[in-house]
């Protein structure tokens, strides 16, 4: 590893030991750019990684809000802009009660590299509150809404930081959110994403997500002559990313035969159809209710309670669409021995750096979710062209946009991969590719 990177990381470490995913992040990325570094001493020279692991800003709230009986709550809400390098602050909220300043300085740092390689002009930052949306009443989500953007308003704008969803965070929440901020700033500001159609959102953003992540496993695919089509396809999550995500995989001929929450995992062995996923659907987005109801509703599934996908069946594709760390080594292991060829990480990290191990040295196709996951945020960004524009494509229009981004990033992290000296391995292209146009703009932009 160059000596460089080796003593930014042993710094962070010393500074906050305690911030375990953000390490994590920080550890994988760093490590990719030892040839970057080595070849050109321009970013130890401007302290480039020094700066890139601390966020530009932290922006810390409380949010009080009342429950239905009347009681009080104080949740904490965060806001990491990491890095505004290359265009304003952007990238999700989680409402989730793991969320804490470690996790979302995670997300943050990997958001700075996914929207450089979107090819858009989108600096990285994350922000949300451990405020758990699940079992509250649509009032209580409004109340915390409101209260949360009653201080976030102030740090955000259409050229400062524009916010959207991620895990707890949809279109309702985003709707209570822009309605506050336009009732405190009287202006109608494009300062979110993911809006609903009729008030400024886009057409394919709720789809943009999973359905970038499997045009990038097709372009994967495609290096080693080979398609979707037959292929059955294990998918984690239930949410936003593994519904749009499975509708994909259905329509190009793939079979997807899981899903899951965080009380355990359906495997459909006749395979997920649309009708099948339309129940997902309403069961998800309007009932709100658990995974295991599609066991009870289609007899060819079986439910496993606390289980995640991997290795419950054979599968050819895995497309982890929960949450961080959800595949360990032993997972990885598992998925190959049933066959695995080809990982496409819609969520953000989930495989553990051993996982990671475990897909290089059985060399099957790997695709980080920073290049694999980042049709959202482009998606997000087409959304804020149209409303600078005053105009909305059509959904032919900002599909096929996606789309090309998606061989844009899977096309420029396979180059610079080779570049450096690591062909195929999209991790090290990814975090090359992201990290020169960002260092490169810091350099030009000066301190
Ligand atoms: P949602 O809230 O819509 O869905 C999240 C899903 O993951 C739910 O099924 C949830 O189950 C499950 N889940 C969450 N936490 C855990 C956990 N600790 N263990 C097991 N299951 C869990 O979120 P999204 O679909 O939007 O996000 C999914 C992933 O994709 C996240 O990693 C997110 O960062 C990433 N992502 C999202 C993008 C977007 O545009 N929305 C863009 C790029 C990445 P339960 O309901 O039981 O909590
Ligand atoms: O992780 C992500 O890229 C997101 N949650 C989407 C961010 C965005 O601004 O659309």
């Amino acid at each position: 590893m160059n000596k460089y990177v080796a003593r930014v990381l042993e710094d962070l470490k010393a500074k906050q030991p305690w911030e375990k995913e953000f390490l994590q992040a920080a550890e994988e990325v760093l490590s990719s750019l030892s040839a970057v570094l080595d070849s050109d001493s321009k970013y130890e020279k401007n302290k480039i990684l020094e700066r890139m692991v601390v966020p530009e800003r932290v922006i810390l709230f409380q949010v009080p809000w009342a429950d239905d009986k009347g009681e009080l709550h104080v949740n904490q809400g965060y806001r990491v802009q990491f890095n505004s390098a290359i265009g304003p602050y952007k990238g999700g909220l989680r409402f989730h009660p793991s969320v804490n300043l470690g996790i979302l300085k995670f997300l943050g740092f990997e958001q700075v590299f996914k929207n450089s390689l979107t090819t858009l002009p989108m600096g990285g930052g994350k922000g949300g509150s451990d405020f758990d949306p699940k079992g509250k009443s649509n009032n209580e989500v409004r109340n915390f809404c409101n209260s949360f953007m009653r201080e976030l308003y102030r740090h955000i704008g259409p050229n400062t930081d524009v916010p959207a969803g991620d895990i707890g965070v949809g279109g309702r929440e985003i709707g209570f959110l822009f309605g506050q901020y336009k009732r405190i700033r009287n202006s109608y500001d494009s300062v979110l994403t993911g809006k609903a159609l009729e008030w400024g959102g886009s057409l394919i953003r709720p789809e943009a997500t999973g359905y970038g992540n499997v045009y990038f496993a097709q372009e994967m695919l495609a290096t080693k002559g080979d398609t979707l089509e037959g292929k059955t396809a294990l998918v984690s999550g239930s949410g936003n990313v593994a519904q749009y995500t499975v509708e994909k995989l259905i329509q190009l001929g793939a079979k997807p035969i899981s899903l899951s929450d965080s009380n355990g995992t359906i495997i459909d062995k006749d395979g997920i159809d649309a009708e099948k996923l339309a129940f997902v659907f309403d069961l998800k987005n309007n009932k709100r209710g658990r995974i295991s109801e599609y066991a009870k509703k289609f007899p060819t599934a079986q439910y496993y309670e606390g289980k995640r996908p991997w290795g419950l069946a054979k599968a050819e594709l895995a497309l982890p669409s929960a949450t961080q760390n959800e595949i360990n080594g032993e997972n990885a292991k598992a998925l190959i021995e049933n066959g695995c060829i080809c990982v496409s990480e819609g969520a953000n990290m989930p495989s553990t750096p051993e996982a990671i191990e475990a897909y290089k040295a059985a060399k099957i196709l790997y695709a980080p979710g920073k290049a694999s996951n980042a049709g959202g945020v482009a998606t997000s960004g087409l959304e804020m062209s149209q409303n600078a524009i005053r105009l909305s494509w059509t959904r032919e229009e900002v599909d096929e946009k996606l789309h090309n981004i998606m061989r844009s990033i899977h096309k420029n992290a396979l180059e610079a991969a080779a570049e450096y000296g690591t062909p195929g391995d999209y991790m090290n292209g990814a975090n090359i590719a992201g990290f020169k146009k960002v260092a490169n703009a810091m350099i030009d932009q000066g301190y």
